[in-house]
Order: structure tokens, then C-alpha cells, then sequence
């Protein structure tokens, strides 16, 4: 007979947490929201941690490698899109390491021998009004000067040559390659410059580093960088092709993978944790998931994951609960799971990171989810909202929404992500294509979701992820207390009504 679980599942709007003691040092600057990502063992540290417990969803409507930046810039991390060729996605990944924050590549060029006009050609496509001149036109050729909106005027002669327009390198003021940001900073600020072109011992252009991009780190205390302070990027892998998709995006610099499926709890996923640890022992890091339950935790902790997703079901556009009845309210799958590591850490001494992945529709489901025990969380429709993700921002109704579609909807085509073996193909949906409002900046709106869940923290007298999943107090809420939780027994202003009266 089939086993029956006594207790329903239950979804994260189910709980509320209740405040312990806020000391006088509780305040949200004091809170820190350092996680682990990979294993450690007891009295280690972690091999990555992230500084904020944000990672973004594995989806080609979400992570590519500007969402990457962005959020690295703010101390989380992106799993850039598998459903993509391998080379695309490596090369995202490699524009990823390749980006140094302040450090630009330059992408408007100009050849001595150009005239004015190829110059405001380039500045209509591009947008740019300093541009350098190299002897070829490349962004690494060698630097022949620099062309500023102040070297030329209305009315001039477009025929004109850039050579005679430019400032030559002779006059100009140069930092060398290797040079930090401070150092270049430093430059920019005794010779009262707008640019430092930085270029190497020959004379060939590295980069361009502007005076407004040189407080970058001071803008961005948290950002999350490895040791040669590149931004850290994680890609998405699967269980057919990995053992030529791994090699390739560990070569283009990948810092972590995860394995990218519906379903975890399969034995295709310990072959591609064992190809992992034979090839690369413990150089790669690598999740795996997506589990609900302690069965499903062990399975792959005891093949070597370094971190464990959970969640099947509970993503905005997904449908497998309703296409295949499988899944589990997202908030009881991580309290079973997080019990499951808390107890593994105890008899292994290994602790394995878990994040809660889908069905975050309000910013304290993800303070309940780290309560609970996630050490982070994923989400696909939080960033998709954003100017920074990879979808098209378009008007319906009256209204700017972005587009936001599953990996399991026809338009990604991720079969890769359902995989159960035999026919290799998507023959039904689990996932929707639609819409989500859009919402502006990635930053603007990740600074206010932090802030509510460090002033929560506060109220709950906590100062670390780890304090928080040791001292929570979560409840239940019952279906009458969910109605008293909202604004409730008063008539909501209207301002049309309002004015019209
Ligand atoms: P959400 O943040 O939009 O609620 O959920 C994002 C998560 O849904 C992803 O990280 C992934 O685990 C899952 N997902 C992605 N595509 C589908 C689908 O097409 C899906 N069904 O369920």
C-alpha cells in the first residue's frame, strides 16, 4: 500500500514568524547576511560563501550574463542558462570573469584614419562620447589617443580626420595594466581627468576606467568577487551533456555549477557528481537538486553534492504539479530538509548548504525560507522583473510588464531539465510563458527587499543567517488569520471615487 503523510504540505504564506528579544545592538547595519553556498566541514570555512542569500534561477528568461554582473555587483550570485549551446553559454560566462568592475572594454573605437561622420555614426549606435583611437580600430589595438566631445564642435567638415582631432598618447595620461582600481582612482582625481585609458607594456589598449565608475566598490561594499577580484558567476548544467558542458564552462571560468532539474532524485544525477569528483575531486563545486524530502537529501549528500536545491512545483510558471501530481508545499519541503542536514552535519561532520528554489511571491517568504533553514534561496520571477534581466520589456494594457517564460514551457525547449530517460524530447509542458510587471533597477529593488528582511532579523533578535535558523519562532497561521493579516473591515481609499464625489 502507499504511503500516506499525515500532515498536508504547506506553501511559505502559511507561516508567520513571531519576534524574540531585539537587543539594543539589533539594528539592520549590524545584521549580516553572509551564507555558505559549498560544504564545509565542522570548524571550516566554506569554499564560497555568498554575501547576500540571493542566487538567481537557471533560466534563459533570467540568468544570462548581465543579470550575472548586476547581482554580483550586489553580493549575490546567477546560475547562468543551460538551455543554450555550450559554447554560448561558456562565452557568457567567460564575459562574466572577463568584466572587471570600473575596468571597461572599450566598444567604441575609432581608426586615426576615420573621419568625423564614422565618428558620430558610431557614437548614434553606441551612445558614447569619449572614444579611444588604437592604429586598427580594435578595443586592444595600439592606443594612438583619445577623441572627447570636447575636440570637436557643430559645423565642423566630416570629412575630417580623427588624427588631427584627437588628443595624441603623447599628451596623454596613461595608467599601466595590472594597476588597481584605487591606484587608477587616484590618477583620475590629481590629473582631474573623466578617463585613464590603462594600457600594457606595448602600448596596446587594455581599458578604459572612468571617473564615474571609480567608486565602484565603494558603491558596492558587498560585491561578491573571487581571489583575483573578478565577479563570481555559476552556471547551469545538465545530466546529458556534461561530460562535454562541464569541462567547457570550468574553462571559461565558471565558479560553481548546479545541476538543473526538475527532479533530483535520480541516479543520473549521482553519474554526473561522479564524473565531477573522478575529474576534478574537490576543485569544482557543484549543486544538485531539485529534492522535497529527507530521502531525496541524503541520496545526493551521500553522492557528493556540495549544495542541495529544494523545490518541485512551486515555481510562478510552473505546472508540473497539475501535468505529472508531483511536488510539495514549498515551506514544509525545506523544514524536512533542513532537519535532514542539521542532522547529517551531526553524524558527518559535513554541513551541506541548501537553498529554497521557486515560489517566493512576497520579500518575507524569503526571510521565512532562511528561517527554516535554506542557507539561500533561488528565484526566476523576482529578477526577471528587472531592467537587467535578459527578457523584453514590453507595454500591455496600458503598462510596462517583462517577459518571463519556465524551461519547461515549449519556448525554452529544455527537455534536458525533465529528463527520465528514453525519448529525448519535450512532449508535454510544465512550464507557462507570460508576463511579469516590470519593476525598474535590479539594485533600487534588491536594497529594499534586504532591508525588510534585516529589519525582520531585528525583530527577531538575530544577527546572522545562522543565529536566525537557530533562534526563529515560526508558526502556523490558520485560514482566519491569514484574512486578519491583510488590511481588513475598512474601505480602502480610492482616489477615483474619491475625486468623483
Ligand atoms: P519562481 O522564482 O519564478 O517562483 O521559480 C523559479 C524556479 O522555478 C526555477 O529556479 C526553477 O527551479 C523552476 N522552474 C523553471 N522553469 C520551470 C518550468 O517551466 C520551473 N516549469 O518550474
Amino acid at each position: 500500500m502507499a504511503y500516506f503523510y499525515k500532515e498536508p504540505s504547506y506553501t511559505f504564506s502559511e507561516y508567520l514568524l513571531l519576534p524574540n528579544l531585539t537587543k539594543a545592538t539589533d539594528t539592520p547595519e549590524n545584521v549580516s547576511l553572509k551564507t555558505p553556498l559549498a560544504a564545509f566541514k565542522n570548524g571550516e570555512t566554506a569554499r564560497l560563501s555568498l554575501n547576500i542569500p540571493f542566487t538567481s534561477a537557471i533560466m534563459q528568461s533570467v540568468s544570462d550574463d548581465h543579470l550575472s554582473i548586476a547581482l554580483a555587483k550586489e553580493g549575490g550570485l546567477s546560475f547562468i542558462f543551460a538551455s543554450q549551446t555550450i559554447e554560448e553559454q561558456a562565452r557568457m560566462v567567460e564575459r562574466v570573469k572577463k568584466f572587471k568592475a570600473g575596468f571597461v572594454v572599450s566598444d567604441a573605437t575609432l581608426k586615426p584614419d576615420h573621419s568625423l561622420k564614422d565618428m558620430y555614426d558610431l557614437l548614434e549606435q553606441k551612445g558614447h562620447t569619449t572614444m579611444p583611437v588604437t592604429n586598427d580600430g580594435t578595443a586592444h589595438g595600439l592606443l594612438d589617443g583619445m577623441l572627447t566631445s570636447r575636440d570637436y564642435r557643430q559645423g565642423m567638415d566630416l570629412s575630417t580626420k580623427i588624427s588631427t582631432l584627437m588628443t595624441p598618447v603623447d599628451r596623454l595620461v596613461t595608467g599601466h595594466d595590472g594597476i588597481s582600481l584605487e591606484a587608477a582612482n587616484e590618477i583620475i582625481f590629481q590629473h582631474k581627468l573623466n578617463v585613464l585609458p590603462i594600457t600594457d607594456t606595448s602600448g596596446n589598449l587594455v581599458h578604459l576606467v572612468f571617473r564615474k565608475d571609480a567608486d565602484s566598490h565603494r558603491n558596492h561594499p558587498c560585491e561578491l568577487t573571487d581571489k583575483e577580484k573578478r565577479y563570481v558567476v555559476g552556471a547551469g548544467i545538465n545530466t546529458r551533456d556534461y561530460a562535454q558542458r562541464i569541462p567547457a564552462l570550468v574553462d571559461a571560468g565558471a565558479d560553481v555549477l548546479c545541476m538543473d532539474s526538475s527532479d533530483g532524485f535520480s541516479e543520473y544525477q549521482k553519474k554526473v557528481l561522479d564524473f565531477v569528483k573522478s575529474k576534478y575531486g574537490n576543485k569544482v563545486i557543484i549543486g544538485a537538486g531539485n529534492v522535497v524530502d529527507r530521502e531525496g537529501f541524503l541520496y545526493l549528500a551521500n553522492a557528493g553534492a556540495d549544495f542541495i536545491k529544494v523545490g518541485i512545483g512551486g515555481g510562478s510558471i510552473c505546472i508540473t504539479r497539475e501535468q505529472k501530481g508531483i511536488g510539495r508545499g514549498q515551506a514544509t519541503s525545506i523544514i524536512e530538509v533542513a532537519a535532514a542536514r542539521d542532522a547529517y552535519f551531526d553524524k558527518t561532520g559535513t554541513y551541506i548548504p541548501i537553498c529554497s528554489d521557486g515560489g517566493v511571491t512576497h520579500d518575507y517568504h524569503i526571510t521565512l525560507a532562511l528561517a527554516m533553514g535554506a542557507d539561500f534561496v533561488m528565484m526566476g520571477r523576482y529578477f526577471a522583473r528587472f531592467d537587467e534581466s535578459p527578457s523584453r520589456k514590453i507595454k500591455v494594457k496600458g503598462g510596462f510588464v517583462k517577459e518571463y517564460w519556465g524551461e519547461g514551457a515549449n519556448r525554452a525547449k529544455n527537455w534536458q531539465r525533465y529528463h527520465v530517460g528514453g525519448n529525448a524530447r519535450l512532449t508535454f509542458e510544465e512550464g507557462v510563458d507570460g508576463y511579469v510587471p516590470y519593476a525598474g533597477r535590479l539594485n533600487d529593488n534588491l536594497a529594499i527587499t534586504l532591508y525588510k528582511i534585516k529589519s525582520t532579523m531585528c525583530n527577531c533578535g538575530a544577527a546572522t543567517v545562522a543565529e536566525f535558523q537557530r533562534t526563529a519562532r515560526i508558526t502556523l497561521v490558520s485560514a482566519l488569520s491569514l484574512r486578519e493579516g491583510g488590511a481588513h473591515d475598512i474601505q480602502l481609499r480610492d482616489d477615483d471615487f474619491m475625486s468623483s464625489k
